[in-house]
């Protein structure tokens, strides 16, 4: 046969029977967590990315999913859940308003209002109370009442008052707070920002002094910045703000949103240094992890400012909101919460600093109850530290890339804290 002379084709055998495409196997039954989480992301927008864990009941510092996995809550829902979840003094109290009056509107009174405001004002050892709902709601109220004040007190020329604000500060998500945050996420295409805010880093006393003008009517400060990765100041820094802006005739504010109510083993972060702000701002745990509940709480000189009017909110100041927050204030009242922060906290920051040493960290920082942990990177991002802990059974929150933030309800045993930090050894392979 010539080369170039095709080789005759072989007669064509029977063309083999097709191969049977293969049945696909059916995809396996989804889980209820995997079918809450699609429903979830179906029909809500993705402002979050939550870890995928599907919360059913909770109880103390513990959370059950709807599959019955127990969770260890090292989040405390960022400081609101400091009396722990179903705490049954606050459900008490929240069971026994129910059935009475949940909502007047402020355009009457009723009877949880006066005992809610006095008792508020005298835990912060101030005058007045404004209350409002969510944190965000009693920053953007200490903003309208230090320009107020600034106009009608100080003698700020009109429109040209000035807020200092620290640099990667965190006070909630308005256009206005929004306006002054350093925190490219929380702030990009939601312009035209409000202006009057000038902002300084965190820390430094220098710049703090050269911000400030004759036109300044506060300094808006976390005493610990907690989105920022629980950072707290140098030593000394909030009792020289305190006296700057007392020299200066400038409002002292402090945000203690998530600092504040014995998340750091004193009612008050700023008790710290031995710090009273002319005006705390309040939020989160003061509604007992029920009901959303923030105040603004301050001097007569201060709150004075305000005519009817001026300011409301349909919730603010509600019967059921009253009724909670005057149990938190009674609970607060007898320490226990803060000497149990102050004395926990004491054990999980030496455990924790444990890790630093070891080099499974890189840097711990907080106060009582609360710790911002910076995770080495060769155990991976925050978020993934965070996920190996959730399969552990421990609910942590990761922030800024590789920082994890621990923040228990103020009522976890010691036991259960120690089991939890046992779980973040066994991710950090330490
Ligand atoms: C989110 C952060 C924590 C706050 C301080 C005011 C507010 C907050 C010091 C506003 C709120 C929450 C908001 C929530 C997550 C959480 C948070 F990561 F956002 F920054 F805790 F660190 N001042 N913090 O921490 O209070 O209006 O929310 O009641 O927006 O993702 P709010």
């Amino acid at each position: 046969m010539s080369p170039t002379s095709p080789s005759p084709s072989p007669s064509p055998s029977p063309s083999p029977s097709p191969t049977p495409t293969p049945t696909p196997a059916p995809a396996p039954t989804p889980t209820p967590t995997e079918t809450l989480i699609a429903a979830a992301e179906e029909h809500s927008a993705h402002n979050y990315h939550p870890l995928p864990v599907v919360v059913a009941t909770a109880e103390g510092a513990w959370m059950t999913d709807v599959e019955g996995r127990r969770y260890l809550d090292l989040l405390a829902g960022y400081s609101a859940l400091n009396f722990g979840h179903g705490n049954r003094r606050l459900i008490e109290a929240a069971k026994a308003q129910l059935g009475r009056v949940t909502l007047t509107s402020r355009a009457f009174y009723h009877d949880r209002f006066a005992a809610f405001c006095r008792e508020l004002a005298e835990l912060c050892g101030m005058e007045l109370v404004l209350p409002m709902n969510t944190g965000s709601e009693a920053v953007e109220t200490a903003v309208k009442t230090a320009r107020k004040w600034g106009y009608r007190v100080k003698g700020v020329p009109w429109e040209m008052a000035k807020i200092v604000v620290a640099a990667n500060n965190f006070h909630g998500r308005t256009t206005t707070i929004i306006s002054f945050s350093t925190d490219r996420e929380a702030r990009a295409d939601f312009g035209p920002y409000t202006p009057g805010f000038e902002i300084v880093p965190y820390g430094d006393l220098a710049a703090m002094r050269n911000a400030l003008t004759e036109n300044s009517v506060a300094v808006l400060l976390e005493p610990i910045q907690g989105e920022a990765g629980v950072l707290v100041p140098p030593a000394g820094y909030l009792a020289a703000v305190r006296k700057l802006t007392r020299e200066r005739g400038v409002l002292f504010v402090a945000d203690e949103i998530q600092s504040g109510l014995g998340r750091t083993g004193k009612t008050f972060a700023c008790e710290h240094e031995g710090v009273v702000p002319d005006m705390y701002v309040l939020g989160k745990a003061l509604g007992g992890g029920i009901v959303p509940v923030s105040a603004v709480v301050s001097s007569a000189d201060v709150l004075g400012v305000f005519r009817p009017g001026e300011h409301g909110s349909t919730f603010g100041g509600n019967p059921l909101a009253c009724a909670v927050a005057l149990e938190v204030i009674a609970m607060l009242r007898s320490g226990e919460f803060q000497a149990r922060a102050a004395e926990l906290g004491t054990y999980l920051h030496r455990e924790l600093a444990a890790l630093a040493e070891g080099g499974q960290v890189t840097a711990v920082r907080g106060r009582g109850l609360w710790a911002g942990v910076d995770i080495a990177p060769e155990h991976g991002t925050g978020r993934e530290v965070s996920q190996k802990l959730m399969d552990r059974g421990v609910l942590v929150k990761d922030t800024h890339g590789s920082t994890i933030r621990i923040a228990p309800p103020l009522v976890i045993s010691e036991e259960d804290l120690e089991w939890g930090l046992h779980q973040l050894r066994g991710v950090l392979g330490a």
